[in-house]
């Protein structure tokens, strides 16, 4: 006689004898309880299809790598175009197979190099691009024909793209040729990422015209990376990228589409771009269930082609999940979070080196990244099976609870009029900041390890070799280049494209082509071939007139610089800007009952006592590095323990955030620096703070700063150094010890 076959009851009786009752369930960020066994019945009414057919759960591709791998594509750019072209072909030569260009941050914000605002940010946290010119640099010896370049560009997106464009002309290679990705993904920006320039409504008609521009004229190219990451890295839930992100993309396609654009015309090319954490089968989950949704999605917007409903993506090991303390623990971290991506299906991947969490790589840890994914693509046997977690019970059964739980959140935002509405509001904004609260304070309470943070952590942590950018030099390098590049030009004509320029954004947003198609009769520089006089001549004259990228390639084929060809579109359209405004009460929340919380909180309340009002603190945000993740994470937790904390504008610069201190009469400025500007930034700040005669307000700094550069900052007069990894409740400790109250110990 047989044993009876055991049920999953018989399971739950047999493991609750081995735990002695405890609930061994898993409450996820996400909400989403993760039982400790899936069994058959979990997927009983599951069906996840096969790759490479609707809704594509399984992969976008039939054969996916058992075909062709995912691209090795590194993310990368530093200092000169000409140093960042040189590291390019190292690459290139070691076994990387697309590219991924890095700009820095004042490129980001449509500043040329010479533009007072940029001085600590120039070649620092990426590649400094002020014209053309510098991008064929960028370009040498790589044939733009034959390589697939991704930009990350969001804010300066149109004279960036209009630069490659120039390039790959002069090169001999026509647009149509060309093949990558631009990142285009200006909703993101506002939500998280920051680097915008323009207000909401422009800036999407840009990225409007990217998309009409790109469709037309460059089929191989794809238009937009609708990105998830950034959202992740600034502390979203997986369910929140995911529906954040989906929905940041349906605001996409209804902009084009209302350009009169037929939505299979544009959405083959639409692209997306994932983080991937350490939540190992979530995030497989995750892209999975990005696919099945996103497929749902364009069935709304009736696309017919498969390849419209086919969610295409990138993705980047997460950059939040490095740590300072015990460097080496990352290379683990990243090839874990490496195998999640590719399990998960992506089409491109980039892996952090190991010292990201501080500086950007240097030749040999960026070897050590880019050999995680040769490892995992030759050595392992994983790509010889298309989808090998299909069928999994957990893993299918997770596809489908994240897949619901990011739908529900998806309607929450089309109850809100969409995405476009739901930024104006704040709300991605503050459930991010929310979430990320949450997280910090797991992470400082130890509930969420993090090996050689909040445990096992070493005694000494000797540094390591970090790479360092002579930002002063690069600055000069550019100014000069600058200079020689408007020395050399037609002035009359650069100013004459940049005019142009302005007239078509003058145009409105949805008249524009429109407009064009049935009023230009005498358009000066038609590029058809076709009957001048018919309508699909008009038609071409009316976009060349008013689409905003075609007219930017006139200003890079004029030689504008970056700088005058955003200044141009700033003329019309502004320049935004906002006021944080962090959330509170989630951090502390988290602490209650903590005795290390009331200790500090007492603290907090003995320094207000003797000020007679409560300790303010300046949280300052310096050049032009948008990250602030750290610093509304400090903002929130100090705001919970009693301080007042001024939250500062993004992108100061040292003399307003000086004068913002003295005029709000704080104790202290925080200077939050992710973007390494702090060696320029930071004792520019102290010296103004001085000479406002107001040398007593003490500063700290915190964020990505090497233990390299703290004797530097020490010297230049800062008076707490605050690495990645910091515990925020330890961090009130050492200000309120500043502030000459000393914790318990
Ligand atoms: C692929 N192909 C195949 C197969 N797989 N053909 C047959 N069998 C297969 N199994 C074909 C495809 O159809 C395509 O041809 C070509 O091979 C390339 O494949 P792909 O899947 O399109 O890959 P890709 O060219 O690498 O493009 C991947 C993405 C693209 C995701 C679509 O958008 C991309 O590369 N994105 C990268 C974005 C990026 O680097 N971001 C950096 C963010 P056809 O094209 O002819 O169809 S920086 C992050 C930082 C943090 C920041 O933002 O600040």
């Amino acid at each position: 006689m047989t044993d009876k076959k055991p049920t999953p009851a018989d399971w739950q009786d047999r493991a609750d004898k081995e735990v002695k009752g405890k609930d061994l369930t898993w409450h996820t960020p996400e909400g989403i309880a993760v039982r400790p066994l899936y069994t058959a019945e979990d997927i009983a009414d599951l069906d996840p299809g096969l790759p490479g057919f609707a809704p594509f759960t399984r992969g976008p591709y039939a054969s996916m790598y058992t075909g062709r791998p995912w691209t090795i594509r590194q993310y990368a750019g530093f200092s000169t175009a000409e140093e960042s072209n040189a590291f390019y072909r190292r690459n290139l030569a070691a076994g990387q197979k697309g590219l991924s260009v890095a700009f820095d941050l004042a490129t980001h914000r449509g500043y040329d190099s010479d533009h007072p605002r940029v001085t600590g940010d120039v070649g620092k946290a990426g590649v400094a691009i002020d014209t053309v010119e510098d991008m064929k640099i960028l370009f040498d010896g790589i044939p733009l024909g034959d390589m697939s370049v991704s930009m990350t560009m969001n804010g300066a997106v149109l004279p960036v793209l209009a630069f490659y464009i120039v390039a790959a002309e002069e090169q001999g290679v026509s647009q149509d040729q060309l093949s990558g990705t631009i990142q285009n993904d200006i909703l993101k920006e506002f939500a998280v990422r920051n680097t915008y320039i323009y207000p909401p409504e422009p800036s999407m008609r840009i990225v409007a015209d990217i998309i009409g521009y790109t469709s037309r004229h460059m089929p191989r190219f794809n238009s937009i990376s609708i990105s998830g990451y950034h959202m992740q890295e600034a502390g979203a839930t997986a369910v929140q990228e995911l529906a954040f992100t989906l929905a940041d993309g349906m605001e996409y396609v209804r902009a084009a589409t209302a350009k009169g654009l037929d939505v299979d015309a544009f959405a083959p090319r639409l692209s997306f771009f994932f983080a991937i954490g350490m939540n190992f089968f979530m995030e497989v989950a995750k892209l999975r269930a990005a696919r099945l949704l996103w497929h749902r999605i364009m069935e709304g917007f009736e696309a017919k082609n498969p390849k419209s409903k086919m969610l295409r993506t990138h993705c980047q090991t997460s950059g939040v999940s490095l740590t300072e303390q015990d460097p080496y623990n990352n290379i683990i971290r990243t090839t874990i979070e490496a195998m999640a991506a590719v399990l998960g299906g992506t089409q491109s991947l980039h892996t952090n080196s190991f010292d990201e969490a501080i500086a950007l790589p240097t030749d040999f840890s960026a070897r050590i990244a880019r050999n995680t994914q040769l490892v995992i693509a030759e050595e392992t046997g994983i790509t010889n099976v298309a989808d090998p977690l299909g069928g999994s019970y957990y893993v299918e059964a997770l596809t489908k609870e994240l897949a619901d739980k990011a739908w529900a959140l998806i309607e929450e935002v089309e109850a809100m009029g969409g995405m476009t509405s739901a930024v104006a509001e704040g709300m991605p904004k503050r459930r991010i900041e929310e979430a990320s609260a949450a997280r910090a304070a797991r992470a400082d309470r130890g509930e969420d390890v993090i090996v050689g943070v909040n445990r096992y952590r070493l005694k000494d942590e000797p540094p390591i070799d970090i790479l360092e950018v002579d930002n002063a030099k690069v600055r000069a390098g550019q100014i000069a280049r600058i200079e020689k590049v408007r020395a050399e030009r037609d002035e009359t004509k650069a100013r004459a494209a940049l005019e142009a320029l302005k007239q078509g954004a003058r145009h409105s947003f949805v008249a524009s082509e429109v407009e064009g198609r049935s009023t230009e009769t005498d358009a000066k520089r038609p590029s058809t071939t076709a009957d001048p006089g018919s309508a699909s001549a008009q038609d071409e004259r009316g976009f060349e007139r008013t689409n905003l990228l075609a007219l930017a390639v006139e200003c890079a084929r004029a030689r504008c610089t970056l700088g005058e060809i955003s200044a141009a579109l700033e003329d019309v359209f502004g320049r935004y800007d906002t006021v944080p405004e962090p959330v509170t009460g989630i951090y502390g929340g988290a602490y209650a009952g903590d005795p290390r919380w009331g200790q500090a909180e007492q603290g907090v309340a003995a320094v207000g006592r003797r000020l007679g009002r409560k300790p303010r603190l300046l949280v300052a945000k310096m050049g032009q590095d948008g990250h602030d993740r750290g610093a509304n994470l400090v903002a929130s937790a100090f705001a919970d323990l009693g301080f007042e904390v001024v939250p500062g504008p993004l992108f100061q610069t040292p003399e307003e955030s000086a004068r913002m201190a003295v005029d709000k009469d704080v104790d202290v400025v925080g200077a939050s620096s992710l973007a390494a500007g702090h060696k320029t930034l930071v004792p520019e700040l102290i010296g103004h703070l001085k000479d406002l005669g107001r040398a007593d307000i003490k500063v700290v700094v915190g964020g990505v700063i090497p233990s390299q550069d703290y004797d530097m900052l020490r010297e230049a007069g800062v008076q707490a150094i605050f690495g990645p990894g910091t515990n925020l409740v330890e961090a009130a400790g050492e200000v309120l010890k500043l502030l000459g109250h000393n914790l318990p110990p």
